[in-house]
């Protein structure tokens, strides 16, 4: 069967670009593996059907025939294993690109969704007055750690892989202020999404949005 894996029908602007199952896309396109995207409604994802293949309602979820999983990073994993352009072959490869993978999502990703949850979902709140310099000073301490890593070398473990896939979606969300301050991982994130196949996934992720928007509710004049 056709690989399938599901998506949301719309969602609104803040996060159109920014669902995750522009991680998956991307890497079936490096991959060059052809897959169908399953849209969800709001109501699709409280569905009996899909809590059965993801059980929290969220995308992405994957399936292709002999295996239905979910969870982004697991599913970067699967694909690694069945593409050279996700990973090398041999074990050892797989083992290096299952740690940045994971690195990507448990030593990078927290950090950088805590300043977002301030600057987006919590901003002005008298809290984050002093909680935001923590979370900052946080972030930057990662950052900076990547960046060393990452300086002198084209990707984060050879070729580029699954790892520096995850890595850069991850890294599209530190605030432009920030990364700044880290311009080796500027131009690393920069080089990872010029490829051509993380344009392909994100006008996939997008279409649909354009084709679903809502109607504007009319004005009252
Ligand atoms: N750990 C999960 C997180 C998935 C996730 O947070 N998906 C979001 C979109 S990026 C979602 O479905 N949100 C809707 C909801 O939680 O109801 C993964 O990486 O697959």
């Amino acid at each position: 069967m056709t690989i399938q894996i599901s998506a949301f029908r719309w969602v609104p602007p803040f996060a159109q670009g920014h669902v995750r199952d522009l991680r998956v896309r991307w890497a079936l396109e490096e991959a060059g593996l052809p897959y169908e995207a399953t849209l969800l409604s709001r109501d699709d994802q409280a569905s009996h059907d899909y809590r059965a293949w993801q059980p929290f309602g969220q995308v992405p979820a994957y399936r292709d025939g002999q295996v239905e999983m979910f969870e982004s990073g697991a599913i970067l994993l699967h694909l690694a294993r069945k593409s050279p352009a996700l990973a090398p072959p041999d074990d050892a490869g797989q083992a290096r690109t299952a740690s940045w993978v994971l690195a990507a999502l448990n030593s990078i990703e927290p950090f950088v969704q805590g300043l977002a949850s301030i600057d987006y979902f919590h901003a002005g709140e008298a809290w984050t007055e002093q909680r935001r310099p923590q979370v900052v000073e946080m972030l930057d301490k990662r950052l900076g750690a990547l960046s060393g890593w990452i300086d002198g070398k084209d990707y984060l473990d050879g070729d580029f892989s699954a790892g520096d896939l995850n890595m850069a979606t991850v890294l599209r969300s530190v605030p432009d202020d920030l990364m700044t301050r880290f311009p080796v991982l500027a131009a690393y994130r920069s080089k990872c999404l010029a490829r051509p196949a993380f344009s392909r996934a994100l006008e996939a992720q997008m279409k649909p949005f354009r084709e679903h928007a809502p109607a504007p509710t009319p004005s009252k004049a």
